[in-house]
């Protein structure tokens, strides 16, 4: 029995729409998880972040495990008390953070060992380890087992070699997890851009049993295209009957075709992270508000959004802020960002509810591209 209930609502071709039901609240999907890595989606408050339609969020076990520690949190309450967020949390791993963020790693079939990306200190993550940190220490409601995320591109027999590692990671990780009624665990299928791996790592996580499933190392460097490719398949190998989660996964228009073949569920920290940089992200594509062109434009990101970011201030003081490098430009981005994401996802909702998903992702690309 799986632990949390994924009630379809309605399919449109391989687009779904539906409801994650979890003991801290439903999630809607197709849903986008802002990224609070360290505690916090980086230069807003939780009531912000709730105030854009979020769901869930996501945090990450490799920076909470180095600081504050994993245990810190624990004897302040969990992570939800800790940042005030009351609603569904997803913690990732470790392992993909350890490649992309320490200088120093080694993987061996016991573990991930790793220098801190903050003093050098040696810390290791064994499948075991990382479901206590984010079972038992954070208190995460959705679990990701630790996998290996290869690097792009990969020769077939490093591909495999990575997969095989995250399917015996993953065996590990439910045997760690064992049931809980209250929690969840998701499996990572990996592979590269090999079909025949994608499809032996579904398999094998399939066998194992999860709550949920996960299609990583895809947003490595293969580019739109290339991920389009390995979407074509990747997600009809897993179980149509549980949400599908596409890590670190992306623009919109990423967004759009991943729903379009059966994605339910993402992450990124595009819109906090651009938006720290001055970008922008509207239904008419990405804009940069440093760009002169905006320096006496008076209209609004999105007057059309119930975001107080989004629809009063004018591009013209957005583009002011930016330019003179005030910290509520960073907060005003960030704030609008998410809550276009979460735009994007519920328009996406809606259109699948009304059977009118392809009309949707034409109109979107159309306007995107002007
Ligand atoms: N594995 C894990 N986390 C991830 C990824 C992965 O492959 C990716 C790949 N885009 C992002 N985050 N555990």
């Amino acid at each position: 029995m799986a632990a949390f209930p994924f009630e379809l609502k309605a399919t449109d071709g391989a687009a779904r729409t539906g409801v994650l039901r979890t003991p801290r609240g439903d999630i809607r999907t197709p849903a986008f998880m802002p990224v609070g890595t360290a505690g916090t989606v980086k230069a807003l408050t939780v009531d912000q972040v709730k105030a854009t339609g979020a769901d869930i969020i996501l945090g990450n076990t490799y920076h909470l495990m180095l600081r504050p520690t994993a245990e810190r949190v624990k004897r302040l309450g969990g992570l939800h008390r800790f940042m005030r967020w009351d609603r569904p949390i997803l913690t990732d791993s470790g392992g993909f953070q350890v490649m992309s963020l320490s200088g120093i790693s080694k993987v061996t079939e016991e573990a991930v060992t790793f220098a801190s990306h903050l003093d050098g200190s040696k810390h290791k993550l064994t499948p075991e380890r990382s479901i206590e940190i984010q079972a038992d220490l954070l208190g995460s409601d959705i679990v990701m087992q630790l996998d290996e995320c290869v690097a792009w591109p990969a020769e077939e027999q490093r591909a495999r070699e990575g997969m095989e590692l995250s399917a015996r990671w993953g065996a590990r990780s439910k045997a760690a997890f064992g049931e809980r009624e209250t929690q969840a665990l998701f499996g990572i299928q990996q592979g590269s851009t090999f079909e025949t791996l994608r499809r032996e790592s579904s398999e094998r996580l399939i066998e194992t049993g999860f709550d949920g499933y996960a299609i990583g190392g895809l947003a490595v460097g293969e580019g739109h295209e290339g991920m389009v490719e390995v979407l074509e398949y990747a997600p009809a190998m897993l179980p149509a009957d549980r949400p599908r989660y596409l890590m670190g996964v992306g623009k919109p228009i990423d967004l759009v075709e991943a729903v379009a073949r059966g994605v339910d569920m993402f992450d990124c920290v595009l819109p906090t992270r651009s938006g720290r940089h001055g970008q922008a992200w509207t239904w008419d594509g990405p804009i940069n508000l440093k760009n002169a062109r905006f320096a006496e434009d008076e209209s609004p990101l999105d007057e059309t959004s119930d975001c107080p970011a989004s629809r009063d201030y004018s591009k013209a003081y957005l583009h002011h802020l930016v330019r003179s490098d005030e910290i509520l430009g960073q907060v005003l981005l960030s704030w609008h960002n998410i809550a276009h994401f979460q735009a994007l996802t519920a328009a996406m909702r809606a259109a699948i509810a009304e059977g009118r998903f392809e009309a949707f992702r034409k109109a979107f690309r159309d306007r995107q591209r002007k």
